[in-house]
């Protein structure tokens, strides 16, 4: 799957769409999900053009792919999450549930979030 330059991360990325910043570097971007599923709903994205978590770990540098997740905890760290613990999501493709054709994590915490994965 090739990058859409028009999705909604990337438009949030080029300042074309406000978002509630929690942390922000040259590489790195997290703002609080528009349609939180908990009392903590932050979304972690790298400002690279990778569609998805296989996108990102075929494409990226493995100290790019590491940096990422060193700051995905680090941000988890500085919500407070860690204590009472979190969740934490990378939805990928038509299975996996993923809006947002720009690779994304979810740190999802502030409850007790119940079953891993929905019985439809
Ligand atoms: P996923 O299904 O994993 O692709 O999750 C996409 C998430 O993105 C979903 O929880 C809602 C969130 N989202 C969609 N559009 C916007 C937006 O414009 N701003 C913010 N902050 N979040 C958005």
């Amino acid at each position: 799957m090739s990058y859409d330059d028009n999705n909604i991360f990337a438009r949030i990325l080029r300042g074309e769409i406000p978002n509630d910043t929690v942390y922000e570097d040259d590489a790195v971007l997290a703002f609080r999900d528009i349609s939180p599923q908990a009392p903590v709903h932050v979304l972690v994205i790298p400002k690279g053009a990778y569609v998805s978590l296989d996108d990102f770990t075929q494409m990226a540098s493995a100290e790019e792919v590491g940096r990422f997740f060193k700051t995905v905890g680090e941000i988890a760290r500085s919500l407070g999450l860690v204590g009472d613990g979190f969740r934490t999501i990378a939805n990928t493709g038509v299975n996996g549930g993923q809006e947002v054709p720009h690779f994304h994590v979810h740190l999802c915490g502030g409850r007790r979030l119940g079953r891993m994965i929905a019985k439809d």
